[in-house]
This record gives structure tokens, sequence and C-alpha cells, in this order.
């Protein structure tokens, strides 16, 4: 699902192939009709029974709750509070942890508040330059290119993506080396006299601790640690000062230094006088369907709803009056920390197949298969489902009614179009039945009513949805923070002033420090991963349409002719990927705008062909993001 200027579509992009064939998903014939338990079919009061019996025999910190950023703000919420009200556990995570998670620390950091776009995304069509750091958007948001025709591209990339050939400038840093490019940015900006002195002054603190760092890397310095020349970044500079835009993705931010590295672009950004003003600023691209709402109502292990944080007391009264209860658990482990804790017995997945897409993907699969108890609500066997005790079968988009939030704060309705197939309930009533059995009220099976208490949990916080209504949804437009309901909504933000308590923003010191495994002679190369068109995450979903597997079969890696050649590989052939975590099966695809020290693969494939067997699960210290895009390889021939 994606959700682009206000309409939710199938698939994460508008007029692409995955949009136009997700509709084939919904009359599937793999589509999961009835709950299964141990593999047998099974009514939906005995799975219940079932689930709710067992997890009333554990402690409640050893049952944990691991959701996704495509769930509807209904069910994230409703997920976050039947973990802490119905199971009373603290151990809940979600995939947006694998996503959005340096993105928003370095963003709370900088400015005291966390939205991906803190401005609509039409503004991008005034802009001169947009830089994308890190993000393919021609394969992974193919809508929002439009947004992007009138502005000058510089593309951070260590492929020639087909983002890149779009790009006035495509700069091709080693894969882990952004930080020490944006500082010799900063550097270069500096010499250059474009530094915006009287906007540091006026609406930033802390440049100076800032600059002490960068003023250690000059362009120079900063060519030999990336391979990005002096001259580029030069040309960079000049085409950056003036309107435009610094936006991040996956590329610069999943790594184990990801919050700092946003920080670092987010520093170039306020150098340049571009945040908190209109036809300019900074933003991070979402992923999923929902991955703005899905961060903000409480299914992350650090947080309660409204985007409040679950150590304050002030959020926890709040919530607690709303939610009717006395008690809450405290802050849980992040994703792949929960994902292998030894310690949870049961563990109950909504909206995400860790199976496939959690870092270091054996360790995650030897972990459940140790579980007691492993239950998965989805509309399709998953790798992940595929190894459950319990297998509930639940709506899909078109099935349902909710909100998501995209990029942009703006808050989208999702309508029901469809009745779903006999057999299949919603997350919201599957959630509606265990809390029923553990004893627990307070979750409704209506989206609506969800929404209504969303709104009063959420009222005061950060993300306050309390003057949105699903009838103000249907004819305005409405960004968050919006509350009341006579308020007309946020669409930019930070134009007066940035959310910290004197209203500035903050510049964070930091250095470059690599990658958390450099390559060495046994492991030469540097495998970096991540997405192409025709596949979605997983791949769970688009494995099974027949047309997008037609169109990318099977796991490939991408590699220089050169290096090919070197590891005895031809174009076509079987190669092995290892790492010091294991090893991926893998077509050659011979590529020669790559880097030579360079490989990529795509992470949408199973079994053997999971690039998530070799990658590292390092986890940045404020973030918890693991190091999905660097970790040393070397090629075999297989
Ligand atoms: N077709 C498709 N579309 C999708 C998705 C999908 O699975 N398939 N997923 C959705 C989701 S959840 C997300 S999060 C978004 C992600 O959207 P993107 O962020 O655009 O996706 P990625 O392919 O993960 O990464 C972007 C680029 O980062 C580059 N990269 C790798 N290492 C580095 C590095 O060290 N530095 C820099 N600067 N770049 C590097 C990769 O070569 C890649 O081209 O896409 C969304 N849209
Ligand atoms: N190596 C590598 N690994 C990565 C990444 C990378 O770039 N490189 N990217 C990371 C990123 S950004 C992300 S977002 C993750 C994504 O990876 P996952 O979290 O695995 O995401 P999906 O493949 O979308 O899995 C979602 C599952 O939930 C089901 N589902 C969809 N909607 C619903 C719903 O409403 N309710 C329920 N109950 N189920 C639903 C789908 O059918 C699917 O099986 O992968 C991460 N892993
Ligand atoms: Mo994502």
């Amino acid at each position: 699902m994606s959700v682009i200027d206000g309409q939710v579509r199938p698939g994460p992009g508008g007029l692409c192939q995955k949009g136009w064939t997700a509709g084939e998903l919904l009359r599937h014939p793999g589509r999961l009709t009835t709950p299964l338990l141990r593999g047998e079919p099974v009514s939906w009061d005995e799975a219940l029974d079932f689930v709710a019996s067992r997890i009333r025999s554990y402690e409640p910190d050893e049952v944990a709750v691991f959701g996704g950023g495509g769930l509807t703000n209904e069910k994230a919420y409703a997920l976050g509070k039947f973990a802490r009200v119905a199971l009373k556990t603290s151990q809940i995570d979600y995939n947006g942890r694998f996503c959005m998670s340096s993105a928003a620390a370095a963003g709370n950091k900088a400015f005291g508040l966390d939205r991906g776009l803190p401005f609509p995304l039409s503004d991008l069509r005034s802009a001169d330059t947009v830089l994308l750091a890190g993000s393919n958007p021609a394969e992974t948001m193919p809508p929002f290119l439009r947004h992007l025709e009138g502005a000058r591209l510089i593309v951070i990339d260590p492929r020639r993506t087909p983002t890149a050939e779009r790009a006035t400038l495509h700069l091709q840093p080693a894969p882990g080396t952004d930080l020490a490019l944006a500082l010799g940015l900063l550097h270069t900006a500096f010499i250059e006299g474009v530094l915006d002195k009287e906007y540091i002054a006026t609406r930033t603190s802390g440049f100076v601790d800032a600059w002490r760092i960068a003023a250690q890397w000059w362009p120079e310095r900063a060519e030999r640690v990336t391979g990005v020349s002096a001259a580029d970044q030069r040309a960079a500079v000049h085409m950056l000062a003036g309107r435009s835009y610094v936006l991040t993705g996956r590329g610069s931010e999943q790594h184990a230094s990801g919050t700092d590295t946003v920080s670092a672009w987010i520093n170039l950004a306020l150098a340049l006088g571009l945040p908190g003003r209109t036809g300019s600023g900074y933003g991070c691209l979402t992923g999923q369907g929902n991955g703005q709402g899905g961060r903000e109502h409480g299914q992350k292990a650090d947080q309660l709803p409204g985007y409040r944080k679950i150590d304050d007391p002030a959020a926890r009264r709040h919530v607690m009056d709303v939610w009717g209860v006395t008690e809450l658990p405290g802050p849980g482990r992040s994703a792949y920390e929960l994902l292998t804790a030894d310690d949870i017995k049961a563990m109950l997945v909504f909206g995400s197949n860790p199976v496939v897409s959690a870092p270091r993907a054996s360790g995650v699969t030897d972990r459940f298969r140790a579980l007691d108890l492993l239950v998965v609500a989805d509309f399709v066997m998953s790798e992940t489902a595929a190894m459950a005790d319990v297998v509930f079968p639940v709506t899909q988009w078109a099935e349902e009614d909710g909100t998501m939030t995209n990029l942009e704060g703006r808050v989208i309705r999702r309508r029901k179009a469809l009745d779903p197939p006999p057999g299949v309930r919603s997350d919201l009533e599957l959630l509606h039945g265990l809390a029923s059995r553990l004893g627990v009220g307070g979750f409704p099976v209506a989206p609506q009513e969800v929404f209504e208490e969303l709104r009063r949990a959420s009222a005061g916080g950060p993300s306050d949805y309390s003057g949105i209504t699903y009838e103000r949804l249907e004819n305005e437009e409405l960004h968050w923070p919006v509350p009341s309901v006579d308020h007309p909504g946020t669409p930019r933000l930070f134009l007066d002033r940035f959310a910290h308590p004197d209203g500035l923003a903050r510049f964070v010191p930091v250095d470059h420090r690599g990658p958390a495994e450099p390559p060495d002679e046994e492991f030469p190369l540097q495998a970096t991963t991540g997405r192409v068109l025709q596949h979605y995450q997983s791949g769970a979903q688009t494995r099974r349409i027949g047309e997008l597997l037609k169109a990318v079969p099977e796991m490939y890696v991408e590699v220089h002719p050169d290096t090919a050649a070197r590891a005895g590989l031809a174009a076509g052939g079987l190669a092995h990927v290892v790492s010091r975590r294991g090893r991926v099966t893998a077509t050659v695809r011979c590529v020669p705008s790559m880097r030579a020290d360079a490989v990529f693969l795509p992470f949408h494939f199973p079994g053997d062909g999971r690039a998530n067997l070799l990658t590292n699960p390092a986890l940045d210290p404020t973030s918890r993001m693991p190091e999905f895009k660097v970790c040393a390889v070397r090629l075999e021939r297989a």
C-alpha cells in the first residue's frame, strides 16, 4: 500500500506495475481464509481459545508483539494498547524500526519533532535543486517523481539507479560513507562562502561544535574516504545554495551510524539555511503505506499514542486516563533485540515477515523455531506465517476502513470497497477476540470507534489528531497536529519556530565512523541491499503475482564486470555471496556502472536467496536501526 498525494493505492507506487496488479491478491488462490493450528484448519473460536489459554500460562514479559508500518493508524494504536493493557507486556516493537527509526531520531534531535516531510509534497515543485541521499524513488515511489520534474537533482547512491540516471549530478560514494560526504559538503560550503550566516545565528544553536568536526573534513579528505571528487562536492554545494531540499532515504539511514548520518545531512541543510522556510527544507522519504502514522501511535517499544514517550510521567498519566488503567509497562526492546531475545516464549506478529526481512535472518529464524508459541496474522502464507503455530487470516486493504498518515503528515481515509472472503476477519476483530478471552474490555472492532479513542489519546501530544474526524477527512486535507475540530491542520511546520523549547533548530556534532564491518582480505567487497520496482519488501505479496515474479523471478547480485571476472563469474552464472553470517545463492548480473568494490542485492527473496542471511545486525546506538546497507562479503562460484 502506499499513500501519496492523498490517494491510497494498492502497491507502493501509483501507476507502477505493482499498483496495477495488487488487486490480484484480493482473490488470489493463496489467500488465507481459515485459521490454522499447526497447519490444520480450525474455527476462529478454537484458534482464539488456544492462543488465549497459552498466553495466560506465561509471564507478561514473556509474550512479545511485533507490528508493522503497513497497519492502519487504528490497528497500530489498538496493537500498542493490546500489548500494554491486555497482555500487560512491555515487549512490543515493529518493522518501522528497520525503516524509519534513524531519520526519526535525527529529526527529533534537530527539530524537536519528527514528521517525514514538515511541508507538503507539492512544495517540492518550486525547488531549484533536490538532493536525494540514499533514495531511489524511480523504483520505490514512482508517483513521487512528478514532484521533482522542475528541479535539478543531486542523487547520492553507490549505484547508478534509474533515479541517478535522471540526475544533474550523481555522486557515487562507497556504501557507508555518507557521513563523511556530508561533512565534506559542509566544509566545502564554508570554503565556497555559501553558508547562511544570518539563519545560523537567528534560527539555530550548536553550529560551533558541529563545525569543529566538519572543519577537519576538507574536501580532499572526504574524497579519499568516499570516492566523491572535491570538484563534484563543489558543484553540489553551489547547486544547493538557493531554493533547495535535502531528502534522505534508506540508503543513508540503514546503518549502525544512521542517526548520526542523518544528523550530518540535517547539519548541512541547516548551514545552508534550508529548514523551516517556504521553498526549501529537509525531509525523510517514508517507506511503507503507513510509515508515518505507524510510528506515532504506540507500536514502538518506547512510545505511547500521539508520538508520546513512554517514560514521560505526564504522557503516561494522560494515556492511562484514556485507557482507564492504573498501571502501564515501561519501554521494551527494539525490533532486532526483541526478535532474537531468548527470554521471550510467545510472539505475535502483525504485518511483517521478519524471517525474510530482519537482519541476520538465520538467527531470527532459529529463535522463532525455539519459541513456545508463534502467532501470525496475515492474508498470505508468508515465510513467517509458515513457521507459526497459529495463523489468523485477516482482511486486506480494500476490505477495511481506517486511516493512514502519509509522508507529509496528512491523514487519509482508507475506505472499504469489498467484503472479505468468508472466514476472514480484521486485525481489530482478532485483537478484540483475544482481549475478551483474556478478560479485558476496551477493544472495539469498528475502525471509527478506535479512531475516536485515538483522537483522545493523542490529544496534546506531538502528533495531535484530536481535531481530526472521519467526517472532516471526507473533504479536508489535514496535516497533523490538528489540536481542535476547528483547527485547519499544519501543512508547514517550523516556519516561525522549531519544536525545541527555545524555538531553535540544533546542530548535532557528529563524526564519521564508517561501516561496522569494514572489508578485509577474507571478505574484500561491500554488499549493499535494497529494492527493485517489481517487488515489495519481503516479497510475501509480490512473489505471488505471476506478472511480477516473471519480471524478476529470482535472487540476483549486481556486480561490476571486472569484479565478477576476478571471482571467476560470468553474467547469468550462479554465485555464492558469502559473509561472516551466511551464504546467499544468486544469479550474477554484470553492471558496468557499479563500483568495483561493492555489490548490490535485493532483499525480496526467500530461502537461500535471502539477502538478510548476509546482513550485519550491528545496531545504531540511538535508533537501534540495523546496518542493512553495508556488510563485508566475498564472491564464490556456486
Ligand atoms: N518497488 C518497491 N517500492 C517500495 C518498497 C519495495 O520494497 N519495493 N518498499 C517501500 C519501503 S518500506 C521503503 S522504506 C522505501 C525505501 O525506498 P528507498 O530508500 O528508495 O529504497 P532502497 O532501495 O532500500 O534504498 C535506496 C538506495 O540506497 C542505495 N544505497 C545503498 N547503500 C547506500 C549508502 O551507503 N549510501 C547511499 N547514499 N545510498 C546507499 C541503494 O543503492 C538504493 O538504490 O520504498 C518503499 N517503496
Ligand atoms: N536487507 C534489507 N532488509 C530490509 C530492508 C533493506 O533495505 N535491506 N528494508 C527494511 C524495511 S525499510 C522494511 S519496511 C522491512 C519490511 O519487511 P517486512 O516487515 O517483512 O514487510 P512486508 O514484506 O511488507 O511484510 C508484511 C507482511 O504483513 C502482511 N500484511 C500486510 N498488511 C497487513 C495488515 O494490515 N495486517 C496484517 N496482519 N498483515 C498484513 C503481508 O502480507 C506480509 O506478509 O524490511 C526491512 N529489511
Ligand atoms: Mo521501509
